[in-house]
Formats: C-alpha cells, sequence, structure tokens
C-alpha cells in the first residue's frame, strides 16, 4: 500500500509528540562528545543514540520520530538490530538528514549556501528503501547588523534550494522538512528580536513562493524554524511572552495553513527555555497548525553529559533524555506550566 505524505507528515506532529534532532555529522558529534572528554568512535556514536532509541518511555510516549545521520541510518545495535529498526519498534518514524552541510557561498562573504542537490534523487531512493519516511534539509541564515547581512541572494538561493529538495523528496515517497534557520547565536549575532521578526518574515516569505513555484504539496512537509529571539549578544533580551507572541504573529502572517506541522529548533537556547517557548506558544491557541519540537540540544545536551560516555551511566542518560523528551510533549500540548505549577 503506498504511504501517503500527508499522513505521514501528520504522523510526525500528533498529539504533542516532537522530533529527536539526532542527526549530527560526525564533525558535530565530535564538538558534542568533546564536552564529556569521549573520543568519536565508529562504536561510541552507535552506543550514545542506541541508548537514546531504547528509552522505551520516551521514544513511545513523546517522540514521533528521528532524524538521522547517514552514519546512523546504517548502523546496528550490539546486539545486531538496525537502529532503524529499534525506533520503528517504539513506534517512531525514522527520518533522514539529506543536506550535506552550509558551505561558504562564492560572492556572499559571510554567508552560506546549504550544498546537496547533486545525487540527491539516488540517495532519497536508498534512504527511503532502508526505513526513511521523512528528510531533513536545514539552511543557515545569518544577521549581522553591521555588514547587513543576510542579504537577498543569499536567502534567495537558500530557499530555492530548499524548494527543489522538498520536490525531489515527494517525489520519493519522503516527507520533507524544510529547515530555514535564522540563527541566534552567529559570531556578530547582537540583533534585537524585532531584526529576528523581520528576517524570520522575509525568510519565510521567499520560503513559501519557492515550494509554490516548485509545485511541492505543502500538506505532505513540515516547517522546523527557527522562534523569534533576539540574537544571544543582544543587549536587549526578551520576554518569553514576547517570544511566544511575536513567533505566532509571524507564523499566523506566513506559514500557510495547508502546512500540517510546525515543528521547531532549539537553536541553542537552554533545554528549559526551547520547552518555556514552546509551551506558552501553544497555550495561545487557536492555531492552524500543530505546533511542537524537533530539538536537538534542548533534548540531548541533559542525556549526554548524564550518560558521559559510560555503559554504568546508561540508565542515566535515559532518564536525562526522557525527563526532556516529556517536558516538550507537555509543552507541545501547552501544559507545561499547568503540570510546573501542580508539581510544586
Ligand atoms: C542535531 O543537529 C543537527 C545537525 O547539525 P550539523 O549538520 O551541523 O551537524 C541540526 O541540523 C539540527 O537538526 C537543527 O539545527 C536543530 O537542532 P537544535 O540543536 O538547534 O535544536
Amino acid at each position: 500500500m503506498t504511504e501517503r505524505l500527508a499522513d505521514i507528515a501528520a504522523a510526525m506532529v500528533a498529539d504533542g509528540k516532537g522530533l529527536l534532532a539526532a542527526d549530527e555529522s560526525t564533525s558535530t558529534i565530535k564538538k558534542r562528545f568533546d564536552s564529556i572528554k569521549l573520543e568519536s568512535t565508529f562504536e561510541a556514536r552507535r552506543d550514545y543514540r542506541e541508548m537514546l532509541f531504547t528509552a522505551e518511555e520516551a521514544m513511545t510516549k513523546y517522540i514521533s520520530g528521528v532524524i538521522l545521520f547517514d552514519e546512523t541510518i546504517r548502523q546496528s545495535s550490539r546486539n545486531g538490530t538496525p537502529l532503524v529498526d529499534l525506533i520503528r519498534k517504539a513506534g517512531s518514524i525514522p527520518g533522514i538528514k539529506v543536506d550535506a552541510g552550509a558551505k561558504a557561498m562564492a560572492g556572499f562573504p559571510g554567508e552560506s549556501i546549504t550544498e546537496g542537490l547533486d545525487g540527491l534523487r539516488g540517495r532519497l531512493k536508498e534512504y527511503h528503501d532502508l526505513g526513511a519516511r521523512f528528510a531533513k534539509w536545514r539552511a543557515v541564515i545569518d544577521i549581522d547588523t553591521t555588514t547587513g547581512l543576510p542579504s537577498y541572494g543569499a536567502l534567495r538561493a537558500n530557499v530555492q534550494a530548499l524548494a527543489r529538495y522538498a520536490a525531489l523528496c515527494q517525489e520519493n515517497g519522503i516527507v520533507p522538512i524544510v529547515e530555514p534557520e535564522v540563527i541566534m547565536d552567529g559570531p556578530n549575532s547582537t540583533h534585537d528580536i524585532h531584526t529576528c521578526y523581520a528576517v524570520t518574515e522575509k525568510a519565510l516569505k521567499f520560503l513559501y513562493e519557492e515550494l509554490f513555484i516548485a509545485r511541492v504539496d505543502l500538506e505532505g512537509t513540515i516547517l522546523k524554524p527557527n522562534m523569534v529571539v533576539p540574537g544571544q549578544k543582544s543587549p536587549v533580551q526578551a520576554s518569553p511572552e514576547q517570544v511566544a507572541e511575536l513567533t505566532v504573529k509571524l507564523f499566523k502572517a506566513t506559514v500557510p495553513v495547508a502546512v500540517p506541522g510546525i515543528a521547531f529548533l532549539s537553536g541553542g537556547q537552554s533545554d528549559e527555555l526551547a520547552t518555556e517557548h514552546l509551551s506558552l506558544i501553544n497555550q495561545i491557541g487557536d492555531l492552524p497548525w500543530k505546533i511542537t519540537f524537533s530539538y536537538g540540544r534542548a533534548l540531548q545536551a541533559a542525556a549526554i553529559k548524564a550518560w558521559g560516555g559510560k555503559d554504568e551511566n546508561w540508565a542515566a542518560g535515559q532518564r536525562a533524555f526522557t525527563h526532556r523528551a516529556k517536558m516538550n510533549w507537555l509543552a507541545g500540548n501547552g501544559k507545561w506550566k499547568a503540570e510546573l505549577e501542580k508539581a510544586a
């Protein structure tokens, strides 16, 4: 039976469940392991991911899908079970990062273009055979108010690549997650929340224009955006309520209602703040899309620390991951604050 893209997309954002972004490339996972003084070997990366994917409560109750890296989708657990099967067994959907990373963009100093379109059709067919039912492509948009970034040219090139990628995914039975990330932690991220709003607005308007031109069916897509937040080095920070209010205002102005769900990235926010923002956004309510999480760092930072690369800490790592997954699931239902108050 052919799986409908719209059904897969709906399952990815159902019931407040969200996505675990475990698609760190080899260089990024090395940085994460450096923080616990662990050598990044093939086996260590396998063990870490196996620890996460076998956290039963988290995977069955709070996580709808997992974004994998190319190495991970081909890896098996210590006892030989493909990691993809562990994810499926928990009732979660395997996904795959298919971009080849953000690279310096010729002619656009300080800006990047995400590569990976060459040969993508063939890779998507293989990933589908390996079990992936959704994919992810991330464009990186940096704001620098001193040099006037982002430029029109870099923005346009990045959203065009996202649209070409999305069309290829749908041709191959895979739901594209489109991720135009306006980053808050760039080298010169001193911008305020209103600048983030204006740049994200432009990025989303251009994105949906390009998705239309590329004939992408929006019902079979998921948006993975940043929230509207000030730069990390901005002298003027924002309250969680202001972040939620401006984020909802922006999406109402830019994201078509045909899109089934918005799954936020955490972008370097602290674990708790990423949860609080998500909960406040859902508390505003009466929104046409499901709003949930697709967090990398905000789901994993505590888990990686608790695990520390040691077998004896396997359960502690799973507990830390489960806790954050549960908090974000509550936030996906707009109930995080109420639960917190009940527990106090
Ligand atoms: C998990 O990190 C992902 C992969 O990053 P690299 O390609 O740089 O190794 C990243 O794309 C991630 O899925 C998103 O940025 C969201 O992650 P955060 O940590 O911002 O929630």
